[in-house]
């Protein structure tokens, strides 16, 4: 195999890591002290999860779902030396719009954190006459700028790319309904300025494998590598007994990310520990962020589990981009 690299990842040598253990045998291995946020983080709060971090200054900030302890989620910043012990805020996250008056949404889950440029970007599922996406923008995490809504309800799992591409910002997004949503394929979305959007492209459907076979979402932002960007997403499968989401991997175009270029037909992570398998949603593995350090190939996946906990899988580089290419089955799209 040709050396995968990264590409526009600098170095990140104290993210959180461990070695895969011995003799196992497949691409992306837990963290040992999986959760890592366990329940009731803050007074407000009785759990954390499905929730995005970043590098920030000499350490990490995020943005976390809190489901509060009357059932509604919003989102609350976190900070942590190490991206393993977080601080969450006691408070949520108070929005401004963009003439400087207060807004908070009625509610904000599954939130993304991607930097672009100089800028950092939170969408999350927002209220706006159901399910819809929300977008705001930060540069220094004290401030909070609520933006236009990108796309008209209903929608959710949206997630920006790294940078523009073609010298427009591109987001990927999944269509829905404002309920459960027993269908959903993710599109793409180009703007030249984060209000007006078009030029949507589909990206890919649900899965012919039977663990994506219900409908798949964009989950942590994709990472540039010389394959293309990386992608892991969410895939669900609709058993007897509920949903069943478990974390995919793509490589799409690099100049086209509409074009899926592999996707592996075998689940990544699938719900299996008692973090993931228990909890007020069982069978949930829903990756919404990922650390990279571009000089080791290393990867930490940050997914939420069971809807009440935040968990880490690592990978590398090379492994997981093998693994996706020798399982690949092309592609429905
Ligand atoms: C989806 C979203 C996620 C959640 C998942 C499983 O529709 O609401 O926030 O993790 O369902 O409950």
């Amino acid at each position: 195999m040709s050396k995968v690299s990264f590409v526009n990842v600098p170095p990140l040598p104290n993210m959180p890591w461990e070695e895969k253990p011995a003799g196992y045998r497949f691409p992306l291995w837990r963290n040992s002290t999986n959760p890592i946020i366990k329940r009731n983080p803050t007074a407000a709060v009785a759990r954390i999860f499905n929730s995005a971090v970043m590098p920030y200054e000499d350490g990490y900030i995020g943005v976390f779902r809190g489901e509060q302890r009357d059932g509604v989620p919003h989102i609350y910043l976190g900070r942590s030396s190490n991206a393993l012990d977080w601080n969450i805020s006691e408070e949520k996250i108070n929005f401004t719009d963009e003439n400087g008056k207060p807004y908070m949404p009625e509610y904000a889950y599954d939130p993304r954190l991607v930097k672009v440029e100089d800028t950092y970007y939170i969408m999350w599922c927002t209220e706006f006459e159901g399910a819809a996406i929300g977008l705001a923008k930060t540069t220094d995490f004290k401030t909070f700028t609520r933006l236009e809504n990108p796309f008209l309800p209903f929608n959710r799992n949206a997630v920006l790319f790294p940078r523009k591409i073609g010298g427009n910002f591109v987001m990927l997004s999944r269509p829905s309904d404002s309920g459960h949503t027993p269908f959903g394929d993710m599109f793409l979305s180009e703007s030249p300025d984060l209000t007006y959007w078009g030029k949507h492209r589909h990206v890919m459907g649900k899965g012919e494998k039977w663990w994506e076979r219900l409908k798949v979402g964009a989950g942590a932002a994709p990472i540039e590598t010389s394959e293309g960007w990386l992608m892991f997403y969410h895939g669900v499968s609709h058993t007897c007994n509920g949903f069943v989401y478990s974390v995919g991997g793509a490589i799409l175009d690099i100049d086209n990310p509409s074009v899926v270029k592999y996707r592996c037909e075998n689940f990544l992570l699938t719900p299996e520990e008692w973090y993931e398998e228990q909890g007020f949603v069982p069978n949930v593995c829903f990756p919404c962020a990922t650390l990279q350090d571009g000089d080791t190939g290393r990867i930490a996946v940050y997914y939420g589990a069971a809807d009440s906990y935040v968990a880490i899988a690592y990978t590398q580089l090379e492994d997981v981009v093998e693994y996706i290419k020798e399982n690949s089955h092309t592609v429905d799209s």
